[in-house]
């Protein structure tokens, strides 16, 4: 059991206990942050999201240095679509839709260049990704199970975009009993407004989802927290 650390974060300080707690990574693909991606299909300015990268890629080395799991998630769907729900697909007028041909392959599509995760924050060997059909990331996946087996309690929560798959992931820890601090600086919108209101949501009314603080502060916690000690994995006899 590790000791509680704290971090000064809207609404009050953040506690958490570093072996209970994970980095959660929504997200960071092609699709959405590259030219020619779903993102863009859908008329959005992808170039928005670009901020993040650099105080993520220094947040994940920290909470690496630190021994915290870092679980990646991805959203896509199977090539012949048949876990994407039509008003999914038919939804709006994109320039292009759900499974269409497009820069850097099918679009949103699980196995496409583009379905991947961007280079600069690429997976390191042993770390979970998760595949998601929805926006939120315990929705049709095996996130909860992983978070039990990892014996998680608290999510630190990143990537894009806010308002969409980072406030869905968000609202469904939050029914299921997580604390969740997302971090402000490490998650991006294709919209300023609602970058701003994304976050204020997130505290306002005490917390109602969650905390909100920025990268500086996560860093320097995990950088104070004394090494973490997990119990060894059950070897079944
Ligand atoms: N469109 C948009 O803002 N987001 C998504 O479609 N998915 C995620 O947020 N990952």
């Amino acid at each position: 059991m590790t000791a509680v650390q704290h971090i000064p974060a809207q609404p009050t300080e953040f506690s958490f206990g570093p072996g209970t707690t994970a980095l959660v990574v929504i997200d960071m693909q092609r699709d959405f942050l590259l030219p020619g991606g779903f993102g863009e299909s859908l008329g959005n300015d992808v170039a928005q999201l670009r901020k993040v990268i650099e105080p993520l890629a220094h947040l994940m080395a920290a909470a690496r240095a630190a021994g915290l799991p870092v679980i990646h998630t991805r959203e896509g769907h199977l090539p012949d679509l048949s876990d994407c729900p039509p008003a999914k697909l038919l939804r709006g007028s994109p320039s292009q839709r759900i499974g269409d041909p497009g820069k850097y392959g099918r679009l949103l599509v699980r196995g496409e260049y583009g379905h991947g995760i961007i280079d600069e924050l690429t997976p390191l060997p042993g770390e979970v990704v998760i595949d998601k059909p929805g926006k939120g990331a315990f929705y049709a996946t095996e996130l909860a199970q992983v978070l039990a087996q990892k014996s998680i309690a608290s999510l630190l929560v990143t990537g894009v975009t806010t308002e969409v798959c980072v406030h869905t992931t968000v609202r469904e820890a939050n029914d299921r009993g997580y604390e969740c601090l997302v971090v402000s600086d490490c998650v991006g919108s294709y919209f300023a407004e609602f970058q701003r209101v994304g976050l204020e949501m997130i505290a306002a009314q005490g917390g109602i989802f969650g905390w909100v603080t920025d990268s500086p502060a996560v860093i320097d916690a995990l950088a104070a927290a004394p090494p973490i000690t997990r119990a060894p994995a059950h070897t079944p006899v």
